[in-house]
């Protein structure tokens, strides 16, 4: 296909990081935003979402992109109004912004804290579809609701497309045995990312973003309707992670629902 420009907001972090090595492959060429400066990219735009003020430069970076790859916010647990900031009335910020400038395609980085209060499933039960209720384990996954309804209301209201990733571990490497169901390996997340940015008339769909994993949890199905197919599965991992830290023990709390330890002592956003 054409290369398409494509607006990557939250450039400056880990995933955006990622990506920005992973998607040119694909012939995209990457305009960056991030409130932080992009290492190698002076002419990365700066922008902080939740600040009104800077609606001028969000509408500069979003104006003639083909969609937006919206990764930026705060991505650990954080005081309500700063969540409220950065994750609720940035992605709004967003959103206006796409809606002004006729950018009909957003791919959103949502999150399996949306959902993460759900019970992990065990041997035999079903893995957790898509249209499972919300359940956020936090603050950061309640702002991921949002998102969610925001991208809803956008579709409805103003024909904006998105697809809302419920992203599980985009890690290059899973590192603990919860990972082993969660793991998106850098490489998936490409694909699924180019899957949702090309696939035709997604209206607003959500899908969760995991590779191909053996003891996945959730339905891929609506990811793979998409075009999405992955190549990866955590399980070459196993023998080495339950090694050193065992399997996940039905007694401890940290492991009884998809969110892990969101649910019981969540990691908190350092800046
Ligand atoms: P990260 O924390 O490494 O990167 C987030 C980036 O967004 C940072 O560079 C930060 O400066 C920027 N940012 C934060 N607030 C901003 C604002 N108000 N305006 C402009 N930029 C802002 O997070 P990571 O891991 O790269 O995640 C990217 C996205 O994917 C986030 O939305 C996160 O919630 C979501 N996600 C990531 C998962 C993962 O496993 N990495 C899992 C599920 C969701
Ligand atoms: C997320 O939403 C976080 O942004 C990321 O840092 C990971 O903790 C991931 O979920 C996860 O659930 O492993």
């Amino acid at each position: 296909p054409a290369a398409r420009t494509v607006l990557l907001t939250g450039a400056a972090g880990g995933l955006g990081t990622l990506m920005r090595e992973l998607l040119p492959a694909y012939g995209y060429e990457l305009r960056l935003l991030d409130m932080r400066p992009v290492e190698g990219a002076p002419d990365a735009f700066t922008a902080d979402l939740g600040d009104p003020a800077q609606q001028g430069v969000l509408r500069e970076a979003v104006r003639g992109a083909d969609a937006v790859l919206h990764l930026a916010g705060i991505s650990l647990e954080a005081p309500f109004p700063r969540v409220l900031r950065a994750n609720v009335e940035g992605a709004y910020h967003l959103y206006e912004a796409a809606r002004a400038e006729g950018v009909h395609r957003i791919v959103a980085a949502s999150s399996n804290h949306a959902v993460g209060f759900t019970p992990r499933p065990r041997a035999g039960d079903p893995l957790v579809p898509v249209g499972t209720p919300h359940r956020p384990d936090t603050f950061y996954g309640l702002s991921k609701c949002f998102g969610e309804d925001l991208a809803q209301l956008y579709w409805d209201l103003h024909g904006v497309e998105t697809v809302s990733v419920r992203i599980g571990s985009c890690v290059p490497e899973p590192t603990d045995v919860r990972m082993l169901s969660t793991w998106l390996s850098p490489g998936d997340a490409a694909r699924l990312f180019h899957a949702a940015l090309t696939a035709e008339e997604v209206g607003h769909t959500v899908v969760y973003g995991s590779s191909a994993n053996t003891r996945l949890w959730w339905d891929l199905e609506p990811a793979r309707a998409l075009g999405y197919a992955p190549r990866d599965d955590a399980e070459r991992y196993a023998e080495k992670l339950v090694g050193e830290l065992g399997e996940l023990d039905d007694a401890n709390p940290d492991h009884a629902h998809l969110g892990g330890r969101f649910c019981t002592e969540p990691a908190l956003w350092p800046y």
